[in-house]
C-alpha cells in the first residue's frame, strides 16, 4: 500500500435504480428547506447540534486544512449583546447605507432592522473563516480557498440541520467584526455567518417565494 494511505470506505456498489432513488429523496427532503425568521423559543439537543457539526467537519477544503470554527451560543446573556450589535449595524443599514435597488430587492423578504430571532432561536451557530492558522510556536500556517471551503462546511451544516428536521437561517449583518469581540474569537477568524436555529414559530410565515427550475440554472453538454 502507498505509504500515507488507505482504502477507500463507503462507497458499497450501488445500481443506478438505487442511485436514482437516493437522489430524488435527496432533492425533494431539500426542496421544503425555507429560511426562517419566527423561532419556537425551545431548546434543541445537543447532541444533534454535535451530530451536524460533525457532518459540516466532514467536508472538503483547500489542502484539507479545514479553514473554518464554529461557535455554539446558547447563552440568553450572549444571545442579547449579539442582536444588540447586529440591530445597530442594521438600523444603520436600512436607515443609511442600503442603495435603493438593494431595499428593492429585499422588499418581498419582509426584512428590517429589528432582529428578535437573535434572541427567541434557542441557538446561534456563528461560523467563522480561518484565514490562515497558527503553530504552536505563534508561526503562521497558510490556509487556502478558506471562503470556499468555510462556504462549503456551511452547506453540509444547513444539509444537516435541515434533515435532522430544524430550521436555521443564513444570517449576516454587515460588518460582523463585533463578532469576534464578543465571541473572543483571534484576529486569523473571520465571522462569515450565524446561522440561527432551532424549531420555527408555530405560526411563522415565509415569502412566496418561487425557485429556478433545472433550465434555467443548468447546461448540459
Ligand atoms: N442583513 C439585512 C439585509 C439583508 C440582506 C440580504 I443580501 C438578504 O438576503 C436579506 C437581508 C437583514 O438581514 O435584514
Amino acid at each position: 500500500m502507498k505509504e500515507g494511505f488507505k482504502k477507500l470506505k463507503g462507497y458499497p456498489p450501488v445500481t443506478d435504480r438505487e442511485v436514482k432513488t437516493r437522489a430524488a429523496a435527496f432533492r425533494s427532503a431539500m426542496a421544503t428547506r425555507r429560511s426562517v425568521r419566527a423561532y419556537d423559543p425551545s431548546d434543541v439537543p445537543l447532541e444533534a447540534i454535535m451530530n451536524c457539526l460533525k457532518a459540516a467537519g466532514a467536508a472538503p477544503s483547500g489542502a484539507n486544512m479545514q479553514p473554518w470554527h464554529f461557535v455554539v451560543v446558547t447563552e440568553p446573556k450572549v444571545k442579547h449583546r449579539i442582536r444588540e450589535a447586529a440591530e445597530a449595524q442594521e438600523r444603520k443599514f436600512y436607515e443609511a447605507k442600503a442603495p435603493d435597488a438593494w431595499l428593492k430587492v429585499l422588499t418581498p423578504l419582509g426584512t428590517g432592522p429589528e432582529k428578535p430571532f437573535l434572541e427567541d432561536a434557542p441557538c446561534l451557530i456563528v461560523i467563522f473563516e480561518r484565514k490562515y492558522g497558527l503553530d504552536a510556536q505563534g508561526k503562521r500556517i497558510t490556509h487556502y480557498y478558506t471562503r470556499e471551503s468555510t462556504g462549503i462546511a456551511a452547506g453540509f451544516l444547513i444539509a444537516a440541520l435541515h434533515m435532522s428536521g430544524l430550521a436555521c437561517l443564513t444570517y449576516t449583518p454587515s460588518p460582523m467584526s463585533f463578532l469576534n469581540r464578543l465571541l473572543n474569537r483571534p484576529s486569523n477568524e473571520t465571522p462569515f455567518l450565524i446561522l440561527v436555529t432551532g424549531r420555527p414559530a408555530k405560526d411563522a410565515l415565509v415569502p412566496d417565494l418561487r425557485k429556478k427550475i433545472l433550465d434555467e440554472f443548468v447546461t448540459f453538454i
